[in-house]
């Protein structure tokens, strides 16, 4: 499996603590289909150059139904803190020092002194992370090729990507939607494993009494955020998620951005063995839909806000594979 650029990447995708999923895959050539995933996807519905996917589906109209779910003006900081301590996937890591204490000495008559953070990470996908379009390939043939056919071979570089960088999505100002699946079940969390299904996310919307339109941005809480930072390991052990239908019913409704409170949005383990994170590679490769993980959905959920004006602006990391970030959603 090849790399994938982060900006100051210490370590390698899939590897790590979560081996043992991986385990479960056989490496297996392509059972059907031209690639390991069906029929190729590419070119994209955005056209043959297109590196922004579903952001496209961003504009002035969904600036403004968005800003008309805004009834009270109250903020939701969907965002978890950057700490040393967050689970992180596999051997992912994140570390923040202040050099110098103060790092800039003493200056001047004023005397003033600095202090300045030094930040290591894979930072487009630690913590509360926004999967953008290069982080997910397929590897087809002797190339891993990403959204709209783009070969890693061809823009791939060991300081960033020249194509799929996050710096092309731009930011985010549409319609959310929460669907509480843990609510539904009445349940605090979901058990790993636990496959949310098209129904389960039609249930949510009815009880939302919401609709979802193209280029909404759809959050999934299932409960699985309530183990960050009490019981990592159990947060990271697997978790409940949309299954490959589920993923289809959102990409059919022409979503640009999905995400949830768990660390990967989709089941964990998978429904095929075999077949590691393939909601991943349906949305980020195949529809350009971008995926945001490990939210704080849990303030939404017990306001039972549905409906709200959804805001996130990916950091500008040029040839980054994602963007940290608190998104927000106002109502
Ligand atoms: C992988 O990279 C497999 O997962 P995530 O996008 O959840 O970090």
């Amino acid at each position: 499996m090849r790399r994938t650029s982060s900006l100051l990447i210490l370590m390698t995708l899939f590897t790590g603590a979560n081996v043992l999923l991986l385990a479960q895959s056989k490496e297996k050539p392509a059972t059907s289909g031209e690639t390991p995933i069906g029929p190729k996807w590419w070119p994209s519905e955005f056209g043959p150059d297109d590196q922004r996917g579903a952001a496209n589906r961003q504009s002035p109209k969904k600036v403004l139904e968005g800003k008309d779910l805004i009834a009270e003006g109250k903020v939701y900081q969907l965002g978890r803190l950057y700490e040393a301590e967050m689970p992180v996937f596999g051997k992912r890591h994140f570390s923040l020092t202040i050099p110098g204490l103060p790092t800039g000495k003493p200056m001047g008559q004023n005397q003033l002194v600095h202090n300045d953070e030094l930040v290591s990470a894979e930072i487009g996908q630690v913590g509360t992370q926004f999967d953008g379009l290069g982080h997910i390939g397929v590897h087809v043939g002797n190339d891993d090729i990403f959204y709209n056919g783009f070969k890693l071979s061809e823009f791939g570089t060991a300081y960033g990507l020249e194509k799929l960088g996050i710096e092309k999505c731009g930011p985010f100002f549409t319609r959310g939607i929460l669907l509480d699946i843990a609510g539904l079940k009445e349940e605090r969390s979901l058990p790993k494993g636990y496959v949310i299904t098209p129904e389960d996310l039609q249930k949510a919307l009815d009880t939302a009494k919401a609709e979802i339109r193209p280029g909404d941005v759809v959050l999934i809480h299932t409960g699985h955020g309530f183990w960050w930072m009490k019981d990592n390991q159990k947060y990271n052990d697997g978790e409940p998620g949309i299954g490959m239908d589920a993923a289809k019913w959102l990409t059919d409704k022409k979503i640009s951005m999905v995400g949830s409170d768990t660390w990967a949005t989709e089941v964990v383990p998978g429904q095929d063995g075999d077949r590691p994170f393939p909601v991943h590679q349906w949305l980020i490769v195949r529809h350009g839909v971008y995926n945001l993980e490990n939210l704080d959905l849990s303030e939404l959920a017990k306001d039972k806000v549905y409906q709200f004006a959804f805001v996130f602006s990916p950091l500008r990391l040029k040839g980054a594979t994602g963007s940290p970030g608190n998104p927000i959603a106002v109502r």
